[in-house]
Parts: C-alpha cells; sequence; structure tokens
C-alpha cells in the first residue's frame, strides 16, 4: 500500500511526498509534531501538518536564514535566534567562529528532544558551549533584553498557531529594542507566489520599526511553491555597506549560500517588487 503526505496550502493546492510510514507523532502544548519517513527526501518534521524540514534539503532554509545576516553584520558576536527548535539555523550560526554566544529561545521542548533524537546532523548544536538554549517564550525574552545582540534570527512557523505573535509591529519593535545600535535581523517571510497579504502586512509592520527593511529569496523545495523569502531588518548597515564578503568563502560545508548567492538574493522579481512597493502609497 503506497503511503502520501500532503501540506496543503489554502485548501486549494499542496506538496505530496511518498512516505514510508511515521517515526513520530505526538502533541505538546503547543502543537503536534510529526516525524515521518520519507521514500527520497529521507527523514520529515511535520508541526501541524505543515513541513518544517526535510533531511535531504534542510540546508538551503537554514543556510539563507542565518548566513545572510552573518554576512551583512561586520563582526556578530551575540547571536539570538528565536525559534529554530530542531538545531538547523543554530548550526549555521555556529559555523562562524566570531560568535561568542548564540542564545537560542525555543517555546516547544518536544521540537528539541525529538529533533535530537531523530536528526542528530541537524541538531549537532546542541552539543556546543557557545550554544546557551533556553525552553521560554521567545517573544517575551524579546521584551525582556534590551541592547543585546548583533544579530536576531526569527526561525518561526507560519503566522497561525504559536508563532503568530511574532509577526507584529510591536515585536518587531522589541526585536529593534533588543539588538545593539548597529544590529539587524533575518526572519523566514513566506512565499510570495501565495502569502501577498501576509507579506505585505509583515513589511508594513517591519518598516515601523526598523530603518533598513528589506526582501531577499532562496529556494526551499519542501516549502509552499518553492519560492521562500526571508525578511531582512537593520538598524544600520545595508546588506551591501560593509558585508563580509570574503569570509563566505572560509563557511564549513555549504550546500547553497556562496558569494553571489549573497549579492544576488536580494534582487526581487517584479510582482514581488509590486508587494512590498503597496506599502509606500
Ligand atoms: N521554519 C518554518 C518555515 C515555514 C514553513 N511553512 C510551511 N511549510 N507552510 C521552520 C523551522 C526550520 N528550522
Amino acid at each position: 500500500m503506497d503511503l502520501w503526505f500532503t501540506e496543503l496550502y489554502e485548501n486549494a493546492s499542496g506538496y505530496t511526498i511518498k512516505i514510508k510510514g511515521t517515526l513520530f507523532s505526538g502533541k505538546s502544548r503547543y502543537q503536534k509534531l510529526d516525524i515521518l519517513q520519507t521514500e527520497q527526501l529521507g527523514k520529515m518534521m511535520v508541526l501541524d501538518g505543515l513541513i518544517m524540514l526535510t533531511e535531504a534539503n534542510e540546508f538551503s532554509y537554514h543556510e539563507m536564514i542565518a548566513h545572510v545576516p552573518m554576512t551583512a553584520h561586520p563582526n556578530p558576536e551575540r547571536v539570538l535566534i528565536i525559534g529554530g527548535g530542531d538545531g538547523g539555523t543554530a548550526r549555521e550560526v555556529l559555523k562562524h567562529d566570531c560568535v561568542k554566544e548564540c542564545v537560542m529561545v525555543e517555546i516547544d521542548e518536544l521540537v528539541i528532544e525529538k529533533s535530537k533524537e531523530f536528526f542528530p546532523q541537524i541538531a549537532s548544536a546542541f552539543d556546543n558551549p557557545k550554544l546557551n538554549l533556553l525552553v521560554q517564550d521567545g517573544f517575551k525574552y524579546i521584551e525582556d533584553n534590551k541592547d543585546a545582540f548583533d544579530v536576531v534570527i526569527i526561525d518561526s512557523t507560519d503566522p497561525i498557531g504559536p508563532a503568530e505573535p511574532l509577526f507584529s509591529e510591536y515585536f518587531y519593535k522589541n526585536v529593534n529594542a533588543c539588538l545593539k545600535n548597529d544590529g539587524l535581523m533575518s526572519a523566514q517571510s513566506e512565499s510570495p507566489y501565495l502569502y501577498n497579504e501576509i507579506i505585505r502586512q509583515m513589511y508594513a509592520d517591519m518598516g515601523k520599526a526598523f530603518p533598513i527593511v528589506k526582501m531577499y529569496t532562496g529556494y526551499v523545495p519542501f516549502y509552499p511553491t518553492g519560492m521562500w523569502s526571508f525578511a531582512f531588518a537593520s538598524k544600520k548597515y545595508h546588506p551591501y555597506s560593509k558585508p563580509r564578503i570574503d569570509m563566505i568563502d572560509k563557511i564549513d560545508n555549504l550546500q547553497y549560500f556562496n558569494k553571489e548567492i549573497y549579492s544576488t538574493c536580494f534582487a526581487l522579481p517584479n510582482f514581488v517588487r509590486k508587494i512590498l512597493d503597496e506599502n509606500d502609497k
């Protein structure tokens, strides 16, 4: 008997993957977690029916959410990750020797535990002494910490469920305050092909909190439409003001990111520019 998993997009389209079976299925206080063995893409993590990662392809998302802000900042020593409980973003951040401390605030302990158990390569950063892992509400952590980080990375789920408060003007203003005066942030910001309204609102809210807001994109095949966007918001540096371009060749084991990707990922198709331009009306 063939088994298939489909993530549905707005109940109108979807992405279907052949699976061999379920390795884990459970519910935390916050969400439902499934870990499935796929036919072609290794193990897959699903939260509330939405694909978070597949072992075979997780690199593009994690490299892009982490290395773009890490390249844009001239000396990122203190980095904060909100969410990212699987550990993939932390693994990428900790490839940068300049990092003295990476604080990761994940609300859901079940995601961390099961990632350690089923995705040891992704969760490798959990053993790194520079990682300070806190199981608590990132929204609250950001409210309580001021002037503390060079780079903040918001590796959240979609703006439904536990991540909803992470998509708001109030939250972005607190992220701004949590950053040092030349700090910058990145965040996953959904697919421009499907979620125009979410994106328009998100960038409008960020624009109220930061003087510099840009979008960049990357290809993540297991997310809706495959074209994925990330927000870059900064207090001082533009992506091209002081990027550490030469350092990129020294980052270990990159499967997606490189110098050329850095210099082109901020280029946007016209239909995407139009979504963002609507904020300037
Ligand atoms: N970050 C989730 C991105 C959103 C995926 N959305 C979807 N499949 N509809 C995932 C965490 C990876 N570290």
